[in-house]
């Protein structure tokens, strides 16, 4: 668990010396970035761990943490003016160095509260100091699972620990014009039948094979909470992200789980698009990132985002401009496709926002006198199950309709 405080915070400070003064009035902010690394250097240690274990109460680590909170304070503030899309990268890079600090130079060692802070850094901060933050929080997250096994839900049974029951048949009657199925295709018959011409297929006995699906350790609530209960995630609230009641607010997963997943409650709560896998590194481990995603013209690894959600949740015909590997762990989602020729047919949303989602939120009830060309449109369905991929491609216009508690994975590459 190293991080290697003294040599990254040097170079970043010359880094953002340039930019803050050049760019911001960022003068002050700058003058306390410089006295927190005085102050580091004066420790002597190098190692988060070391920050952690050596409970001080020296000067210098007493001032470090004085001056990381103003830090943290001001980039706070800088983060929250305007719009997020022109939030300054330099504000996000150091918004994540110092809540590093202020965490590791907190003498009251509370863990939640590390972690809570850990984790804005991730979902907001940005730059080299995130995969630090990662490691920080999984050292957190082992300590506070080591002194207080699985917490409260010790007490859970096991029947009752599934988001899913394992006997639930497959939706039928759902289906009128079935995507292909392929069980198992060959890389080149992926490559030549589908990715290079852009055909869309459901791909049979591939994550089958994963742990998450095999094991049904997905499947298993009391595992979510050990392993991730205490981060915080964006919860996406309301009908659909089109609608007008959507709104989004941050919970931690075990939360999330016991508002949103257990109970249930007319107000749908989902963990949509989110890259949980990149802020909790170790569920890596319980999925393999498919070999047809390595068939890329850029070399670049997919990027994987997790869908989590109770029965209902709607994903608004969309599309996107990656390819997609769509994959069902948990329960089951009805998944409608439109080729992107048929888009003239399904009325995009005008303005920059939202130009690749149709103006019909809800497909399965359109009103077809505001929208007359809708029912011309071609379409291919398909209802995915634990295990199944259904491969997107891009620009391909998706409708997905969760049947059942559920969890899937995307991994989008190009
Ligand atoms: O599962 C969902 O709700 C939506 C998934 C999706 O839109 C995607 O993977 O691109």
């Amino acid at each position: 668990m190293d991080l290697a405080i003294d040599r990254l915070a040097h170079e970043e400070i010359s880094r953002w010396q340039t930019i803050l003064v050049k760019e911001y009035d960022g003068q002050a902010a700058l003058f306390l970035l410089k006295k927190l690394l005085q102050e580091l250097r004066s420790l002597q240690r190098i190692t988060f761990a070391e920050l952690w274990s050596d409970q001080e109460d020296s000067c210098c680590f007493i001032n470090a943490h004085r001056l990381a909170k103003s830090l943290l304070t001001k980039s706070w503030e800088e983060l929250h003016i305007g719009v997020w899309s022109d939030v300054p990268q330099v504000w996000r890079e150091i918004y994540a160095f110092v809540s590093l600090v202020f965490v590791c130079t907190d003498v009251s060692r509370d863990i939640e509260e590390a972690s809570r802070l850990l984790d804005l850094a991730v979902l907001l901060g940005t730059g080299s100091w995130k995969e630090d933050i990662l490691i920080c929080l999984e050292y957190l997250d082992s300590v506070r699972t080591g002194c207080e096994f699985l917490g409260s839900e010790a007490k859970v049974q096991p029947q009752l620990s599934r988001l899913v029951t394992d006997d639930c048949a497959p939706p039928s009657d759902l289906v009128t014009y079935p995507l292909p199925k392929r069980h198992r295709p060959s890389l080149e018959t992926f490559f030549n039948q589908y990715l290079s011409p852009q055909i869309p297929v459901v791909i049979k006995g591939v994550a089958t094979e994963w742990s998450c699906v095999k094991d049904k350790r997905w499947n298993d609530i009391v595992y979510w909470k050990q392993v991730a209960g205490n981060r915080l995630v964006p919860i996406e609230v309301g009908s659909s992200y089109m609608s007008e009641d959507w709104s989004q607010q941050l919970t931690k997963l075990g939360e999330f789980i016991d508002q949103y997943i257990i109970q249930t409650t007319s107000r749908i709560g989902y963990l949509a698009q989110h890259p949980l896998l990149e802020q909790v590194p170790s569920l890596m481990k319980d999925i393999q990132i498919p070999e047809y995603c390595y068939l890329s013209e850029t070399n670049s690894l997919p990027r994987i985002h997790i869908w989590f959600g109770p029965k209902n949740t709607r994903t608004p015909l969309h599309y996107d401009a990656q390819h997609n590997l769509f994959v069902q762990v948990v329960g089951w989602k009805y998944i409608r496709l439109y080729a992107p020729r048929e888009s003239s047919k399904l009325y995009p949303s005008e303005g920059t926002l939202h130009k690749n989602t149709s103006l019909i939120d809800d497909i399965e009830q359109v009103d077809t006198e505001k929208y007359p060309n809708f029912m011309d449109a071609v379409y291919q369905e398909c209802v995915v199950g634990s295990g199944d991929m259904l491969y997107i491609p891009p620009g391909y216009w998706h409708y997905v309709k969760a049947l059942d508690k559920s969890i899937s994975l995307s991994f989008w590459w190009t």
